[in-house]
């Protein structure tokens, strides 16, 4: 304040009608919300389909698809991977087109994390 007097108040030193503006020192840094793509298992979806989207879709070797693949076929549902939103959004377009072409009624789906 260049006067005096409370911010933003009469004697703030911006005799141009209170256009003060508090300036930024840190640079923000906020990290984006991420989101888990998360497999369902389904009785119909081939387990070797399920494996090839893993590979396709979310970089896994075949190692790391089949113990996925596995897992959501024992337990229901399983992760994929953790991505932002944007990204999360569109694996799971990317998988829900490529069964639908294939006529698996394979489901994915994104949480919040
Ligand atoms: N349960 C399926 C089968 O026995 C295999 C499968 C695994 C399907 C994972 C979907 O997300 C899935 N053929």
């Amino acid at each position: 304040m260049a006067k005096g007097g409370q911010a933003g108040g009469p004697n703030d030193g911006d005799t141009d009608r209170n256009t003060s503006v508090i300036t930024r020192t840190k640079p923000k840094t906020k990290k984006p919300s991420l989101y888990r793509v998360l497999l369902l298992n389904d009785d119909y979806t081939p387990m070797e389909f399920v494996i090839h989207v893993l590979e396709r879709f979310f970089q896994k070797d075949r190692e790391a698809a089949t113990r996925i693949m596995l897992h959501v076929h024992n337990h229901g549902v399983g992760e994929c991977g953790t991505y932002t939103y944007e990204v999360a959004e569109t694996k799971v377009t990317q998988v829900m087109d490529f069964a639908r072409q294939h006529q698996h009624p394979l489901q994915c789906v994104m949480e919040k994390n």
